[in-house]
């Protein structure tokens, strides 16, 4: 499987992360990386090639193009208004103001584009998006040429972040560019299923009112966890879309039983839709030992996920998100290829 990789992600790495009241090294970290890369090489995932230059045209067709803008010109901006750090939100639209209104001072612009206030903007923030982006991009590009599955080393991650909306240490939505892709180059029907620990709510606004992209996230239960205010099971759809958006969300300490119970009801789903193509917002944050989620999946349950994933049999992009345990997310990641590969 090949997988692509960019280094730019190095260009984004906040010096801090607004956690419990502190700031924190974040746990969205370049290291992450670095295990991820190692395990691929010890595994034998030899073809790890560089994405070719981001293709900006079905970004701008899919986001919003004010939310772009604002991600290029935003640390300038801060700076030019005196700003002494790094761009954290503090003034959000609450119940009760206009949620219309984009205001011209910066502050205010960042509060209107982001979502969750634990994510930072640095100066290399928007470079490092797009080389994510890039590597879904590319992809998509390999398996839409007929590969049958493809590894995109993405970071930052994704699945957080909406058409408008930053936060959950995402940006540029990079699996709902990818699907998006896939529907352009073709396939009437694509599936995007997320196994990352947090629900993939960037992902299901994206494609919340459309019959053309089935979304599907086994997630923290939000009245537990982030992001809170979205991820509930009577969340299927609006308009067009109704009946195909599926949420599983899971109550703090679920182990693989009921985990996998969830994933095959998905994959049910999925299957019997008849999707033509396949992608994976691939995270790894419901390990048992990640430090900021609460589920209980062992490493081998990564390997029986991606075998399940696998016997789907549908050509597959695997984009990755999350995973905080940073000296599994190495192991934990592969197995999910390994047993994809296997299947
Ligand atoms: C891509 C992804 O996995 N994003 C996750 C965003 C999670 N944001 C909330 C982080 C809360 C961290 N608080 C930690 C308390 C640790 N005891
Ligand atoms: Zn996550």
């Amino acid at each position: 499987m090949r997988v692509f990789y960019s280094e730019d992600h190095r260009l984004h790495f906040p010096q801090a992360e607004l956690s419990g009241g502190q700031f924190v090294t974040p746990f969205e970290r370049p290291s992450r990386l670095e295990y991820i890369l190692n395990r691929l090489r010890k595994r034998q995932f030899l073809d790890v090639v560089a994405p070719e230059a981001v293709d900006m045209a079905p970004i701008t067709a899919l986001l919003d193009p004010g939310y772009l803008t604002f991600l290029e010109t935003a640390w300038d901006e801060w700076k030019a208004a005196g700003m002494g750090g790094e761009i954290i939100a503090a003034n959000v639209p609450a119940r009760g103001m206009h949620m219309d209104r984009i205001p011209e001072n910066i502050d205010g612009k960042v509060g209107y584009y982001c979502h969750a206030s634990e994510t930072a903007i640095t100066q290399g923030t928007w470079k490092a998006a797009l080389s994510s982006v890039a590597s879904a991009q590319a992809a998509q590009r390999h398996v839409a040429a007929g590969a049958n599955a493809a590894f995109a080393l993405c970071r930052p991650p994704g699945h957080h972040a909406t058409a408008d909306q930053y936060g959950g240490f995402c940006f540029i939505n990079n699996a709902a560019v990818t699907a998006q892709m896939f529907r352009d180059s073709g396939a009437e029907r694509v599936a995007v299923l997320d196994i990352d620990f947090h629900h993939g709510n960037g992902t299901q606004d994206i494609f919340y009112e459309r019959a053309d992209v089935l979304f599907a996230s086994l997630h923290g239960a939000p009245q537990q966890t982030y992001p809170y205010f979205i991820g509930y099971a009577d969340e299927k759809g609006r308009g067009e879309g109704e009946g195909y958006n599926f949420n599983y969300p899971m109550l703090s300490g679920t182990g693989y039983s009921q985990w996998s119970a969830a994933l095959d009801d998905a994959i049910a789903k999925i299957s019997a839709w008849g999707a033509e193509v396949l992608v994976v917002s691939l995270g790894v944050d419901a390990y048992k030992d990640d430090p900021i989620s609460f589920f209980q999946l062992e490493s081998d349950d990564f390997t029986d996920a991606g075998r399940r994933i696998g016997r789907m049999k549908l050509p597959t992009v695997f984009c990755m998100e999350g995973g905080y345990a940073v000296e599994m997310v190495g192991v934990n990641t592969v197995n999910v290829l390994e047993g994809f590969a296997d299947a």
